[in-house]
């Protein structure tokens, strides 16, 4: 989510790495380390897969610019780093291993190789319509999973779909900015294609396309489906039917916790707004809107 005091870390963030070193926050550590073993443990990762060549990307995405890394770091950090370089709005980076895959607040995205839709989009929005970068995303999403006759989706507040409540992605949108001026945004997506839990931490929590689904689907007609949702939608930046088709999808109306910099509240998760924050009732019967933060069910 894009909100003043976040916007200044991420300035100050992205101004600390300009040429793509990490900053210190998200250097390798032992959780990295043990974070690309844990589906090693279970003897997934040992086999190196290939789901893209930049060959067949490039076909299947013409005329779209597309980069295609066979293992890297981020791939949020190679889109940003595009992105300085002069990326055409729309620019793809995929890839299909990340060892330093990262979710909100440094945290850890997981995949195995050859597993999972790994991919950032660039963009270049108004800077007003920043906060809807994550409905884009999570939007998107939700249609592919709904392109498929998987029913069941839904949006997690504020960026993650899940399936029966299982979560199949996440997105994580990075602005990027000189100074007062926004260069862009870069839009991250992580989603589950055949990756396969069992045995890991994220058993009952995650989820994948092709558990939900009788056949096996093709990675690059999933990449093509959501991309097509992705360009619906960033067209609509802005517009109300944007923020009204994320909120139909979005959990709404269950007691919930969320841990917010401000620590954590208890209430209705209501509602949200068009800016994207979450309208949580609480007990006392007021309103409070929460711009940022982790909602756990109670
Ligand atoms: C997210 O963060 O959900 C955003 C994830 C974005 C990942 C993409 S991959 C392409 C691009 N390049 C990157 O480096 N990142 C983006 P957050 O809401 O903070 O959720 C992270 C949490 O989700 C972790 O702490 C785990 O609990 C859980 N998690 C990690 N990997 C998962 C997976 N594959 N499936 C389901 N849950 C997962």
């Amino acid at each position: 989510m894009f909100h003043s005091p976040q916007l200044k870390r991420k300035r100050a963030r992205l101004a600390s790495h300009p040429s793509g070193e990490f900053p210190t926050s998200l250097q390798p550590t032992a959780a990295r380390r043990y974070a690309h073993s844990i589906f090693r443990a279970v003897g997934i990762a040992s086999t190196i897969l290939r789901m893209f060549t930049q060959e067949s990307l490039t076909q299947a995405l013409a005329p779209r610019a597309v980069r295609y890394l066979p293992r890297t770091g981020s791939s949020n950090d190679d889109a940003l780093a595009w992105l300085a370089d002069g990326a055409p709005d729309g620019a793809v980076v995929i890839t299909d291993e990340q060892t330093r895959g990262r979710g909100r607040l440094g945290r850890i995205w997981h995949a195995p190789p050859g597993s999972a839709l790994l991919l950032s989009i660039v963009l270049r929005p108004h800077p007003a319509h920043l906060p809807q970068l994550t409905m884009l995303g999570a939007l998107a999403v939700c249609e592919l999973v709904e392109s498929y006759g998987v029913g069941n989706a839904d949006i997690k507040w504020p960026n993650d779909v899940r399936v029966n409540g299982r979560k199949i992605s996440g997105v994580l949108p990075e602005a990027a900015w000189n100074g007062d001026r926004l260069s862009g945004a870069v839009l991250g997506i992580g989603f589950n294609l055949k990756v396969d839990f069992n045995g890991t931490p994220f058993e009952h929590t995650a989820t994948s396309l092709s558990r939900q689904m009788a056949s096996e689907v093709s990675a690059l007609d999933t990449l093509t489906r959501l991309l097509a949702s992705v360009d619906r939608w960033r067209a609509r930046l802005g517009q109300a039917a944007l923020y009204q088709a994320w909120r139909v999808r979005l959990a709404l109306g269950g007691r919930v916790q969320v841990a917010g910099h401000d620590g954590a509240l208890q209430g209705v998760a209501e509602d949200v707004t068009a800016e994207g924050a979450l309208l949580l009732r609480l007990e006392s019967g007021a309103l409070r809107r929460v711009l940022a933060g982790d909602v756990f069910e109670v």
